[in-house]
């Protein structure tokens, strides 16, 4: 029962089968005394209610024991909550993480961004967590560690994976409309596997070799294919699919026009996402990318959705 996935999972697992174990216990012992007491001391065999005496060894009982129980699970919860919130070891590997409206980023010290969670078995990694817009919670399910992401703040939570493999890593503060799509994976390297994957840099240039690639990597490692589908459907957001060089009727300054799709128009929408909402679609719902997307980036998306249409520049 996943019990060595990492450093914490022993001792969390132990805390619940010892809280599980007292309160399950009581439960059945309540309700069979319960059940007994109904029928022995039912009404009909005892017309006449029996006073009841005070008894101060009864009160003690009933008041040490149950206290030694909650300071027992108590004292088990605290062993192993604590190490999951202290510091990490100085050989941590740091990996700055965003979590944002809908999507996780993850930055290595090489520079390196995903995804996905890629880490070596054995190694302490300390993810240090910010958000750009509002609350979200980083949950690894299998290590047994979850903690707030704030915004404005840096949160820090660290794990050590015991076991290569994929688990679930995804977000547990409902964050709005597509709080769902916040599910990502940790993929568990050997250290060989890790290395190779960490020092290969060149992923972005091999990906160059198809036109747009870099310009999907971009909306990748932003998180816009969140609420942007790359097939036509609808989500939050107009789909890229087939949009560049066609006409699209938008709503500015509450009218209506019909705006070509064009560089201008695509650069608007990124910096000033507010003022020209595509008809059927809310405003409010996206941030400004001002400071963050430079014009090479939307030049790189620009390319990136000519190969979603059927018209070229
Ligand atoms: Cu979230």
């Amino acid at each position: 029962m996943y019990s060595n996935l990492s450093n914490f999972s022993e001792d969390i697992n132990t805390s619940f089968i010892v809280i599980f174990s007292v309160i399950s216990f009581f439960l059945i012992a309540i309700t069979v005394t319960i059940i007994l007491f109904v029928i022995k001391y039912r009404e009909k065999k005892n017309p006449v209610p029996t006073p009841i005496e005070g008894s101060v060894i009864l009160e003690i009982i009933w008041t040490v024991i149950p206290l030694g129980l909650v300071i027992g699970m108590f004292y088990y919860g605290w062993m192993a909550w604590i190490p999951t919130v202290s510091d990490a070891p100085e050989d941590a590997i740091e990996v700055k993480t965003t979590a944002r409206m809908w999507s996780w980023l993850f930055e290595y010290e090489n520079g390196k961004k995903t995804d996905t969670l890629y880490v070596p078995e054995g190694k302490p990694v300390e993810l240090q967590m910010t958000s750009p817009d509002v609350l979200h919670s980083l949950y690894i399910p299998a290590y047994r560690i979850k903690r707030d992401i704030i915004p404005g703040r840096v949160t820090n939570i660290w794990f050590e994976p015991r076991k290569t493999g994929s688990y679930d890593l995804f977000c547990a503060e409902y964050c709005g409309l597509q709080h769902a799509f916040m599910i990502t994976e940790v993929k568990v390297l050997t250290q060989e596997e890790f290395d190779e994957w960490y020092i290969d840099t060149t992923a972005v240039v091999k990906a160059a070799a198809t036109p747009g690639a870099e310009g999907l990597q971009i909306l990748r490692m932003n998180g816009c294919i969140a609420c942007h589908s790359l097939d036509g459907s609808k989500l939050v957001g107009p789909s890229y699919k087939g949009i560049w060089g066609h006409e699209v009727e938008v709503e500015k300054g509450g009218q209506k026009q019909t705006l070509l799709v064009d560089a201008e128009y695509i650069r608007n929408s990124i910096y000033n996402p507010d003022e020209e909402i595509v008809v059927g679609y809310s405003k409010g719902l996206m941030r400004s990318y001002q400071g963050e997307l430079t014009d090479e980036d939307i030049d790189k998306i620009i390319v990136y959705l000519e190969s979603l249409s059927d018209k070229k520049e």
